[in-house]
């Protein structure tokens, strides 16, 4: 470029600028020629993501350094502590917005989205909220969302919310928090209620840790995301925190851990990343950091789904894991004086790489043709699709045609699926639309129409019983219904039929999909539990409310196979 052009006379003028204001024209400078050192902001948006930093009302108040860098490098931003309960409720009505105030008004000056963290969690909630009893709780916890969210709803800049947070423990149990032994599993389902009513645009998330490889802990969440959208319930997002850790290795399949989370029709995103280190520094572990790092941001690049990626603060200057792991440290993308790490590069290569996002969904597939139609399965098989996006076909799913929502019966990569757990007798109208490897869904096939077997075949035969585990007086936990194969021949696929006392309604359920017609509830086994050897079980389980007062409870367990 000549020296005399436009171009290089504003680059003058930036140099000029330096000399002035030190740190933000050295930014400026960075911004300026070449795409390649664009901040990590642009390259993000240009992927249609955002990058994001967890932000900290001391340092935004108090350091020019943190506020410059904080606006430069990202287009999302949540607050640390300033939007948890003990923050913004910390005695019961007496709402303060101080810090959450701030971050949003900085946010919104420099053309940030804000994520609102968090409204349900078991830490940093007061003890006030802790001691109440299930009914004071249920309202305590329904007016505070309606607060929280209600003050930022008309805000353009808060955009979503982790609605609840850390709901299970690492081996997919539902977290025995005070929420839970409370209110039982149903406080999940009412707090996303609450927050639809406050604010219907916002999106609301259900966020966790250890959930970003596929896992026991993952698989519980994906069942509990499946069954609430089931019931209605509005879950628009799953975040995953992504607090590694370099000496525990890389989470496995974490791509298809966000693709399978994704084809449940939620956004997913990267909501807390972090990647600590056995203190001290070197720059073996700087290096295989920055790989956690781009291995991350590429594997929410890779899902079309995934929003984008918040990195837990940016400074080791202000980091929670020195604090919490005691010898561990260093797992931001600046160090201590703000300078850049090996992480940073990998962070902004990785959002400014060449790979083309596929956006174009494969071919329909041929019309599925039913055969082998039993009680309980039937095989499908159709002609293949092609996908000329780029990121190739990964596979196919097959769904049952049923008004609103249709639900997948199966899934596979070949161009034959045999569907299992059908119920006997029953009339299936289903199609089957291809996916690629970005998670493209292409339109749906023709249907056909079959109906499965009448049931009771030679060696068939399962039974059913439930157990009332927990109960208080507006609802129970039934745990576990055990489902018993009785026969002598392996079974493929189990429907429990029972019976729910008048004014009861079910507020959850877990490894098997139950659907309610009057007072009748039809458990359906799930691929993974369907199959039972004679003498094997499989157990479901669920929650109901019912009238204060009334202590029945379900009644005449059937199983059928
Ligand atoms: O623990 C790491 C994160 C795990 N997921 C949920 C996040 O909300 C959580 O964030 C951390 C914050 O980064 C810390 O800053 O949550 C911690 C508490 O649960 C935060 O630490 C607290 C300290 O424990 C308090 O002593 C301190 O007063 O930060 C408070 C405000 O600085």
């Amino acid at each position: 470029m000549p020296p005399s052009s436009p171009q290089r006379s504003r680059s003058r003028r930036s140099l000029a600028l330096a000399a002035l204001f030190g740190l933000l024209a050295t930014l400026l400078l960075y911004a300026t020629p070449a795409d390649a050192s664009a901040a990590l902001r642009q390259h993000a948006a240009a992927r249609g993501r955002f990058i994001g930093t967890a932000l900290a009302t001391g340092p935004l108040a108090s350091e020019t350094a943190y506020r410059d860098l904080a606006a430069a490098e990202f287009n999302q931003v949540t607050p640390e502590n300033a939007l948890k309960w003990d923050a913004t409720e910390p005695s019961q009505g007496q709402f303060s917005f101080g810090g959450a105030d701030a971050i949003v008004s900085f946010a919104a000056q420099n053309d940030q989205q804000v994520h609102g963290h968090t409204l349900v969690w078991h830490n940093q909630t007061p003890g006030w909220v802790q001691s109440l009893g299930a009914t004071a709780m249920r309202s305590a916890m329904q007016n505070h969302i309606s607060q929280v969210v209600g003050r930022y709803a008309s805000n353009p800049a808060v955009v979503s919310w982790d609605v609840v947070n850390e709901v299970f423990d690492d081996n997919g149990n539902l977290r025995a928090s005070f929420w839970y032994n409370t209110l039982g599993q149903s406080y999940i389902a009412d707090a996303f209620r609450a927050a639809r009513a406050a604010d219907p645009d916002a999106r609301l998330c259900i966020n966790d840790y250890n959930t970003e490889g596929i896992n026991a802990k993952s698989t519980a969440l994906y069942n509990l995301v499946s069954s609430l959208r089931q019931q209605g319930v509005p879950v628009d997002c799953v975040g995953f925190q992504s607090h590694l850790a370099i000496q525990y290795g890389f989470p496995g399949q974490m791509q298809q851990n966000l693709q399978r989370f994704a084809d449940l029709g939620v956004q997913v995103r990267i909501t807390e990343l972090d990647v600590r280190m056995v203190m001290p520094r070197d720059a073996t572990k700087d290096a295989t950091q920055a790989t956690y790092y781009r291995d991350v941001v590429n594997a929410c690049l890779a899902v079309t789904a995934c929003a984008g990626i918040t990195i837990w603060g940016f400074t080791d200057k202000y980091s929670w894991v020195p604090d919490t792991f005691s010898g561990q440290g260093a797992a931001l993308i600046y160090d201590q004086s703000y300078q850049r790490k090996p992480a940073y590069t990998a962070v902004h290569d990785a959002l400014a790489g060449g790979t083309v996002t596929d956006t174009t969904p494969p071919t329909t597939p041929g019309t599925p043709a039913a055969s082998g139609v039993t009680v309980s399965t039937a095989t499908l098989t159709w002609t293949a699709s092609t996908d000329s996006g780029g990121s190739g076909l990964a596979g196919y799913i097959v769904y049952r045609e049923q008004g609103a929502t249709d639900p997948e019966l199966g899934r596979g990569t070949g161009t034959s699926l045999t569907l299992t757990g059908l119920s006997a007798a029953t009339q299936y109208q289903v199609y089957v639309r291809a996916r690629d490897g970005a998670g493209n869904l292409s339109p749906a096939s023709a249907t056909v129409t079959f109906t499965t077997a009448t049931g009771g075949g030679s060696g068939g035969g399962c039974s059913a019983a439930g157990t009332v585990q927990s109960q208080w007086s507006t609802g129970y936990v039934v745990q576990p219904v055990t489902v018993t194969n009785t026969g002598t021949a392996t079974i493929n696929g189990w429907t429990v039929t029972f019976t729910l006392p008048a004014g009861h309604a079910l507020t959850g359920s877990w490894n098997a999909t139950l659907t309610v017609a009057g007072q009748t509830v039809t458990a359906r086994s799930l691929a993974y539990n369907a199959t039972l050897a004679p003498g094997a079980t499989a157990t479901f389980g669920f929650q109901a409310s019912r009238p204060s007062g009334d202590t029945a409870t379900p009644s005449g367990y059937t199983c059928a196979s």
